[in-house]
């Protein structure tokens, strides 16, 4: 039986009712503290060994309790220095829209629990 392991991506404040409705429909998950490269936020990485047919599955529980966020952003490694130029000049950062995940999916070679 083919296997897969499904990482996603999702903002700090969807992972407890992501992981909650993973977990109740029986699929076994792991949650790790991430940090998004554009944003420097934390967000929270998902991963999940499941067999090839419950990718679909997944996916829609994904979908289902992960939502897009709209952010105003400093893309820079001098967060603050910037926060006050931008007052200064009474300019808004400019905002993002993160999706409601972001998803890969990978061959597993191979799943023990030994
Ligand atoms: P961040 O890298 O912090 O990106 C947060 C949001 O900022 C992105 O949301 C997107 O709306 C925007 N963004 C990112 N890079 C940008 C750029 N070069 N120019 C303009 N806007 C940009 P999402 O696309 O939903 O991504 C959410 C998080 O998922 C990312 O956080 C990152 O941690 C992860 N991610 C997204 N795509 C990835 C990829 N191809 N590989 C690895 N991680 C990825």
């Amino acid at each position: 039986m083919g296997m897969k392991l499904v990482v996603a991506i999702v903002q700090n404040d969807d992972a407890d009712e992501l992981i909650d409705a993973l977990t109740s429909s029986d699929y076994r998950a792991t949650r790790l503290a991430s940090t998004g490269g554009f944003l420097r936020q934390g967000n929270t990485t998902i991963i999940v060994g499941i067999p090839e047919e419950s990718v679909n599955q997944v996916l829609n529980i994904v979908a289902g309790h992960a939502h897009p966020h709209h952010q105003n952003v400093v893309p820079n490694p001098f967060p603050t220095l910037t926060s006050v130029t931008l007052q200064a000049a009474n300019e808004e950062p400019p905002e993002v829209q993160t999706a409601k995940a972001t998803v890969f999916v990978l061959d597993l070679e191979r799943y023990e629990r030994i």
